[in-house]
């Protein structure tokens, strides 16, 4: 499909831009002052209004080493890089809230649009239908070499029916919404006043200030062999023991968080980022809130720019992809929806001590 190619920080910039428009109206304006009071020879006190950050928690500036030298090659070298404080979600975008977005502006996603033949030049038109990717169990022994063993194009899936129209979200609103592209995250965070955030700022947070450990519970996958994520266990694709007590997808928060209070930062399902994806980035990125590179290249899909994706998730094995681990990079091309793949947001404003300050 045809990639808009604007640099990921353009268009985070054209987002903030959008976003005072698009919020206002909806009854959680970002930056609104609301007068008390209107005494005339008193200055009037502000209060702002700081619901938004209710699902939020504060991630503090600070340093860290990214990536890891045990990694593979697009996770090296190890850097130490600097984030500013940011709010961030503390779970997953879930159905409910994603459902809230569509029913008050009337969003299609990118899985529910019959694809522009346009695009597609030679294509059969009568193949090109709306649909999604959903893992489905190859059902014999296959190469893990070949992830399309376990992939299938579904006509009509979507994050309304993630596994294919006779599939569903009733009674599932505190699940992650997945079948996301990476527009659709977009068009989200800016409605809620949001932003996705950097690769950067995420692996930043998922680590909850742990350094040199490869979850942020440790270094061992199961210590006490209790499961601290939603993964896989088994002989992926085929075979799953659900040891962590979930096959697909588990509702938000259900292990423990980071040390922040973030959940999911290993595992359930992958989360878009704002960057580009480029294998060499790590050596060539700026120290201080880098925000990924204006170009993308996968050498193992020429011509295919890919997103940044992170975390992991349910589909995740030690046989197959560690993406659970805190340095572990993905990649997926922009317009591709995938039963695995939803996000979070994060949003810039001021810490919780400067909320307080505000308020004396
Ligand atoms: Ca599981
Ligand atoms: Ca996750
Ligand atoms: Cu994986």
């Amino acid at each position: 499909m045809k990639i808009e190619f604007m640099d990921g920080w353009q268009q985070l910039l054209a987002g903030g831009l959008l976003t005072g428009l698009l919020v206002s109206g909806c009854g959680s304006p970002a930056d609104e002052a609301t007068s008390e009071g209107g005494q005339s020879d008193e200055t009037p006190r502000i209060a702002r209004d700081y619901s938004w950050t209710n699902d939020m928690v504060w991630i503090p500036s600070g340093t860290y080493r990214r990536g890891s030298e045990s990694g593979q090659g697009d996770e090296r070298p190890v850097r130490e890089i600097s984030i500013s404080g940011i709010w961030m979600d503390k779970t997953e975008v879930t159905n409910e809230q994603f459902g809230e977005f569509v029913r008050e502006t009337g969003y299609v996603t990118v899985a529910e649009r019959k694809p522009d033949p346009a695009q597609f030049p030679g294509a059969d038109p009568s193949l090109l239908v709306a649909g999604a990717i959903v893992f489905e169990p190859p059902g014999q022994p296959v190469s893990l070499r070949n992830h399309y063993a376990w992939w299938r194009y579904v006509a009509g899936a979507s994050w309304k029916h993630p596994t294919g129209p006779s599939s569903d979200v009733q009674g599932k609103g505190e699940y992650p919404v997945t079948q996301m592209a990476w527009e659709d995250a977009i068009a989200y965070a800016r409605w809620a006043g949001k932003r996705l955030p950097t690769e950067a700022e995420w692996e930043y947070a998922a680590r909850g200030g742990v350094e040199g450990a490869e979850f942020f519970w440790g270094d061992e996958l199961t210590p006490d062999n209790q499961w601290n994520a939603n993964v896989w266990q088994g002989d992926f694709p085929n075979q799953n023991s659900v040891a962590d007590g979930h096959y697909w997808m588990a509702p938000v928060a259900q292990y423990s968080p980071n040390a922040w209070g973030l959940y999911d930062m290993s595992g359930n399902v992958w989360e878009w980022c704002m960057d580009w994806y480029m294998p060499d980035y790590y050596a060539k990125s700026p120290a201080k809130n880098p925000h990924g590179p204006s170009q993308s290249y996968d050498p193992n899909e020429p011509g295919i720019p890919k997103k940044i994706m992170r975390g992991g998730s349910y589909l995740c094995s030690d046989l197959y992809c560690e993406g659970y681990r805190l340095w572990w990079r993905m990649k997926s091309a922009p317009d591709t929806a995938m039963s695995h793949t939803g996000f979070r947001c994060v949003r810039e404003g001021p810490s919780p001590e400067e909320m307080q300050a505000e308020n004396r």
